[in-house]
């Protein structure tokens, strides 16, 4: 490895001690620029009776209240504005469908480190200004499209700001401008490699990696992808209240994601508790901002279930990592009393050959919750013989049992017959929700 692989070597392979000191002063910075500037956040921080002089070093982080979604949803749309409207350039927003939306705030001075961030992502999937990036997350209020946007400029590289939608569209411009990096969501990748393949265009395609995140995906996924596509693909992490994507990215040692720690703080607390919990322990990540001047959330919580480690890595770079999110804490289903995630089901089903479309389905029938797994038979698999078929299904059935400790109605789909996602996909329709019963 060598120097080009870093966009900024100075931070990204920093000792512990400097690190640690550029977080104590950008902390204890940030503390009093939230408690002067955002009244909810004074007001939280006075109710657990603390002040920004209590906040000397990273080590008094855990004197800090807590935040949630709920605190930003009560706050909405300014509450959390700690810089004048006139000093913004740029609003974001959360990509969920219910409740209010959170809508995040960016100076200039904000987008410019966030696009530092993705750059730093970029160039650690090995991109240089000689790249082809073709962005097709969604552009506009998500923060997939703008974010990996500024990172492609700021490293120099060729930009497609293509958006999602229209894959052959997306194809054609892949094959004419010879596409090198691909950014967008890993369900959307794995159909954009099933479309190439159907129109028989992989020999046109010079992809050499991939960045996807914004949604959880197993490592069997990421096999198939970088099989099908003949590329490397990097995960990338992040959410909107905290920048967008780049909080976290992957090297190419892809055993999780480096955490931009020059400007975001992480924890690992007990969800049920709030203690802070050590390193390699599984958790809720929490997130504190320490260098941004419009939205500067601290001991935000995620949701995400998370471990933190700081062994050494190949690459060289010194942030601490986090593992792949194994999901949210509000993304597990508790079905007659058991709980299960939706990436132990994609884990066993790419495990046992299938492709990543599928569809988890939960209701609740006569008091018993009911649940179902849909999943596509490769073309290879299918076989109008309802024998064959129900005997694959009988299979998959005892593959899921022995994982999640249940057993689902397992239902073999037709090749292409699962709806296929531009954006984050619908793993799973819980028909409960709403359900008094
Ligand atoms: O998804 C930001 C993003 C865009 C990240 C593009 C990566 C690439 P939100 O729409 O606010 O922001 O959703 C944030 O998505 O709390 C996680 O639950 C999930 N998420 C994001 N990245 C990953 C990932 C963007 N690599 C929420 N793995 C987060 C698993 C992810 N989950």
């Amino acid at each position: 490895m060598n120097e080009k692989n870093y966009f900024h070597p100075d931070i990204e392979c920093a000792d512990y001690g400097t690190m640690r000191a550029l977080q104590d002063e950008r902390l204890v910075w940030a503390v009093k620029h939230a408690y002067d500037n955002i009244e909810p956040y004074r007001a939280k921080c006075r109710e657990k009776g603390v002040e920004p002089g209590d906040v000397k070093t990273v080590d008094d982080l855990g004197k800090l209240p807590f935040l949630s979604k709920d605190d930003l949803r009560d706050a909405y749309p300014y509450g959390f504005l700690a810089r004048p409207l006139a000093d913004c350039v740029r609003i974001q927003s959360t990509s969920g469908t219910t409740g209010k939306r959170v809508v995040a705030f960016y100076t200039q001075h904000d987008i410019d480190l966030w696009d530092a961030c993705c750059a730093r992502a970029i160039v650690a999937a090995g991109g240089t200004n000689e790249d082809v990036v073709h962005v097709s997350y969604g552009y506009g209020l998500f923060t997939g499209g703008p974010g990996l946007n500024g990172g492609s400029h700021m490293v120099g590289s060729l930009t497609l700001p293509m958006s999602s939608g229209n894959t052959e569209r997306q194809i054609q411009f892949m094959t004419d401008l010879g596409s090198t990096i691909l950014c967008c969501t890993p369900s959307y990748a794995a159909f954009l490699a099933e479309y190439i393949h159907k129109m028989g265009v992989r020999d046109g395609i010079g992809l050499k990696a991939g960045i996807f995140g914004a949604e959880a995906w197993s490592e069997e996924m990421r096999r198939d992808i970088e099989q099908s596509l003949g590329i490397k693909a990097y995960d990338i992490y992040g959410l909107t209240e905290i920048s967008g994507p780049g909080v976290s990215f992957e090297c190419e040692e892809q055993t999780g994601m480096h955490v931009n720690e020059d400007h975001f703080i992480p924890e690992i607390i007990d969800p049920d508790t709030g203690e802070v919990l050590p390193l390699g322990e599984k958790g809720e990540l929490v997130f504190s901002c320490i260098s941004k001047q419009a939205f500067p959330l601290l001991r935000y919580r995620t949701r995400d279930i998370c471990i933190l480690t700081r062994d050494e890595c190949s690459c060289g770079r010194t942030l601490v990592k986090m593992r792949k999110p194994m999901g949210r804490s509000d993304d597990m289903l508790i079905i007659r009393g058991v709980n299960v995630f939706p990436s132990q089901i994609e884990t066993v089903l790419l495990r046992e050959g299938y492709p990543a479309n599928y569809q988890i389905i939960v209701d609740r029938v006569h008091h018993t919750d009911t649940f179902e797994v849909q999943v596509e038979m490769t073309p290879e698999m299918f076989s109008d013989e309802v024998k064959v078929v129900e005997a694959r299904e009988d299979e998959l059935l005892g593959a899921l049992r022995s994982m999640l400790g249940i057993s689902p109605k397992v239902t073999l789909k037709n090749p292409e017959t699962i709806v296929r996602s531009e954006g984050k996909a619908v793993r799973v329709v819980d028909k409960r929700k709403g359900n008094t019963d």
